[in-house]
């Protein structure tokens, strides 16, 4: 599972980044190795004959996925975010060129074949989901879906990002959490096991009054999320990382700081030197 997170807002000056990189690994790769098991989104491009001309959007920005899911994909799909487990792959997948959001949420499953499979998928389109990560947040040993997704609500206008989790059980996707407010505006999560209480933790990169951004923990609770505790503001969280038990690393750009070590201690989030 990936834990590494970046701001939303930053996905601009990442694009450039991100056109290199795929561009030096597609290189790379045609040069040293063609049997990896990465398959790259310029991969893609070749294969379902995508390009960028065609639709006038950049198609080297997706998420490489392995070689058995990628065979899987329609023509003119591309995958958005994508999380594995042992026998799993849950994907947001895009077939509109958007590398923004994508419309769909497709699960690959391996058979006792050992051979993966295209199991299941459903129209998100109007969720406009762009994460997806996959954890077991009430710790009852079943896996949950966690996708962030930006939309209005019934009770709320604003488009903004919210969570919906679900569950994934014998071919049947049901909700478990959908759309309620939670972490005000948030622009990223992760979610893993950072403190011992039942479970694992979500935790979100949340907006300040000052439109700086701050830190804050959520655990489940009954039917529910509760608040642990938030951090203190930063300028600018670029990444969140649990590097382990109670401690969350950050890579900021806050004054001097560029790496910030944090832990809860008495019920707040501070931060501690090692
Ligand atoms: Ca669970
Ligand atoms: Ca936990």
């Amino acid at each position: 599972m990936k834990k590494t997170i970046g701001n939303r807002k930053n996905w601009k000056d990442m694009i450039g980044v991100l056109i290199v990189a795929s561009l030096s690994l597609l290189i790379a790769r045609q040069m040293i190795d063609s049997t990896s098991s990465l398959w790259t989104k310029a991969d893609s491009v070749q294969e379902n004959s995508f390009t960028g001309k065609e639709t006038g959007t950049n198609t080297l920005l997706a998420e490489p996925v392995p070689l058995e899911i990628a065979a899987l994909l329609k023509e003119r799909e591309t995958v958005i975010d994508y999380v594995q487990e042992t026998t799993a792959v849950y994907a947001i997948i895009s077939h509109s060129g958007r590398s923004d959001y994508g419309e769909l949420l497709v699960i690959f499953q391996k058979n006792k074949s050992g051979i993966w499979e295209r199991s299941y998928e459903n129209d998100f389109k109007e969720l406009k989901p762009w994460k997806i990560e996959v954890a077991d947040i009430d710790g009852d040993g079943i896996s949950e879906i966690l996708t962030a997704v930006y939309k209005t609500t019934h009770f709320d206008e604003e488009e903004r990002n919210r969570m919906f989790i679900f569950n994934y059980i014998d071919g049947i996707l049901t909700k478990k959490w959908t759309g309620s407010d939670i972490a005000g505006n948030w622009n990223d999560f992760i979610v893993g096991d950072l403190l011992p209480m039942k479970g694992d933790e979500l935790i979100f990169t949340q907006e300040t009054d000052g439109k700086l951004e701050k830190i804050s923990i959520y655990y489940w609770f009954d039917f529910g999320f509760l608040l642990l505790a938030d951090s203190e503001s930063y300028s600018d969280i670029q990444s969140v990382n649990i590097l382990k038990e109670n401690r969350l690393e950050l890579k900021v750009s806050t004054g001097e700081k560029t790496r910030v070590i944090l832990t809860l201690k008495d019920n707040k989030i501070v931060e501690v030197t090692d």
